[in-house]
């Protein structure tokens, strides 16, 4: 299968993050894509096809945002890295306002996810990565690998969160209905539930996104991915969440996973992409599944027996010792 992924995707490190109120190392590492190709050996380098597949998803504001705000944060005199503190809640005055403090709020969803200047250099090539990995389906590929690194699933049309800026799976859907494949489903397997992607297709009677994650009750994000959110307007009911409780294993995984491929099955999609974390995993530092490295050849060629064209975008996974086996062992399934 061919992969993709491009040296400057590894620019992006942000020092700390917030967590449990106190600050710790960044989670989401440039070792991690160096775990993955260490096991997977080198992949190919995408082309640059430019912002146009990024502005089809995302707002033009909020990217400005992403390439400009780390150094106006500098300007104004701030040390550390471009992070949110203060939020327009829901019911306040929707104001446009100018200052870096409050675009930080207006376009993020968490204070654990501080920009660089590195930071839109880093997500640029990540969605380059997967509409490479898209071209190779679309010329007639079987199945190709984005290594989307920083991830994707947890970003909206005008937010960031979750480690994630670009919406990788997004992008590389909506780049493939102009490309003349559809409906498009997105499968999502990664711990958390991928909130940005359900936002952008809310609506949306064209792509399918179903998801298997821990049960928002006890996990991030929280406000997202509960059984009855379904869809709305053109996009009712084409919206599938699964939550799953902490300490799930292999077989009652395999069971969700069974129910979403009958649902999108009957969706008939032209490409499945899946949002693959390998944050699941029974070892991962900051989630509580219980999935065995072995695991996940067998959940792979479950997904592989529909027979649909597929594209496997990287998403979460921060056990660095096991990342390259785990993603290595899913690969070895299509
Ligand atoms: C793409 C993805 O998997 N994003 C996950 C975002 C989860 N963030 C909330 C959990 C915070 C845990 N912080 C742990 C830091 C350990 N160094
Ligand atoms: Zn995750």
């Amino acid at each position: 299968m061919r992969g993709f992924f491009d040296p400057r995707q590894r620019a992006h490190a942000p020092a700390q993050e917030l967590h449990n109120g106190g600050f710790v190392a960044y989670a989401e590492t440039p070792a991690r894509a160096d775990a993955i190709l260490a096991a997977l050996g080198p992949l190919e380098t995408p082309a640059d096809r430019g912002e146009a597949p990024i502005l089809a998803v995302h707002d033009a504001a909020y990217v400005d945002f992403l390439k400009t705000g780390p150094a106006r944060w500098k300007a104004a005199g701030r040390p550390g890295d471009l992070v949110g503190y203060i939020w327009p809640i829901v019911g306040r005055r929707p104001l446009a306002l100018d200052r870096i403090d409050a675009l930080a709020g207006r376009f993020s969803l968490d204070a654990a996810t501080p920009l660089t200047a590195d930071t839109w250099t880093s997500a640029y090539w990540s969605a380059q990565s997967v509409l490479a990995a898209l071209d190779a389906v679309l010329g007639g590929d079987r199945a190709a690998f984005a290594l989307c690194r920083p991830p994707g699933h947890h970003a909206g049309r005008d937010y960031l969160g979750g480690y994630c800026h670009l919406n990788t799976a997004a992008i590389a859907a909506q780049a493939a209905i102009f490309g003349g494949m559809a409906p498009v489903a997105i499968l999502d397997v990664d711990y958390h539930h991928g909130n940005g992607t359900q936002d952008i297709f809310w609506n949306r009677g064209d792509v399918f996104f179903a998801s298997l994650h821990a049960d928002p009750a006890t996990d991030y994000p929280f406000y997202w991915g509960h059984a009855d959110e379904t869809g709305e307007g053109a996009g009712d009911g084409t919206t599938l969440n699964l939550p799953l409780p902490q300490g799930t294993t292999r077989d009652a995984f395999r069971a969700a996973l069974a129910t979403a491929l009958d649902r999108i099955a009957r969706f008939a999609p032209d490409l499945l992409i899946v949002s693959y974390g390998a944050d699941t995993w029974a070892g991962d530092p900051i989630s509580r599944f219980g999935i065995e490295t072995a695991d996940y050849r067998l959940l792979a060629a479950d997904i592989a027996a529909c027979g649909w064209p597929t594209l496997i975008a990287m998403e979460g996974g921060y056990a660095c010792d096991a990342l390259g086996a785990n993603v290595a062992g899913f690969l070895s399934g299509f």
